[in-house]
């Protein structure tokens, strides 16, 4: 490694540390968020209203630090969040099409979905919208939209 990538090393992991990126909240063992109303392999009509639920830990809105909490996040036709991508979000939790927040606390939303099949997952994100230390989030499920 020469100087300057050593220095942008440094000033990355001192950027982390100072604004509380990298996944550094505490979740309960055993905390689990999951589809409430949906199934793997389910078809259904637009609009389909997903709900989120949750056990073992509760829900605050972004941007509050509660222990033991976070808020939901779905991702819809995304890239499946799982042991092998665990860093994906380090830095924040993506805001697009693909990656919705639900930072005021809500736990369910009623999508527009074209027909086809979707992908959905749930994930959780701490007060920074970053994945919990240990992350919780769902199986990804695929759903039919007939
Ligand atoms: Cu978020």
């Amino acid at each position: 490694m020469n100087k300057f990538a050593i220095s942008v090393a440094v000033l990355s992991t001192l950027a982390a540390a100072t604004m509380g990126f990298a996944r550094d909240t505490a979740a309960p063992d055993g905390a689990k968020v999951y589809f409430v109303n949906l199934e793997d392999g389910a078809t259904v009509s637009s609009p389909v209203t997903v709900q989120f639920g949750m056990n073992g830990m509760g829900v605050a809105p972004a941007g509050v630090e509660w222990d033991n909490t976070g808020h939901h996040h779905l991702l819809i036709n995304a890239e499946a969040y799982g042991p092998d991508t665990l860093d994906a979000f380090d830095e924040g939790i993506p805001a697009d099409d693909n990656h919705k927040h639900f930072g005021g606390g809500q736990t369910e939303v009623t999508l527009d979905l074209p027909a086809g099949q979707h992908t959905l997952q749930l994930v959780v994100g701490d007060h920074f919208h970053i994945p919990h230390a240990d992350p919780i989030y769902s199986q990804q499920i695929t759903i039919t939209v007939n």
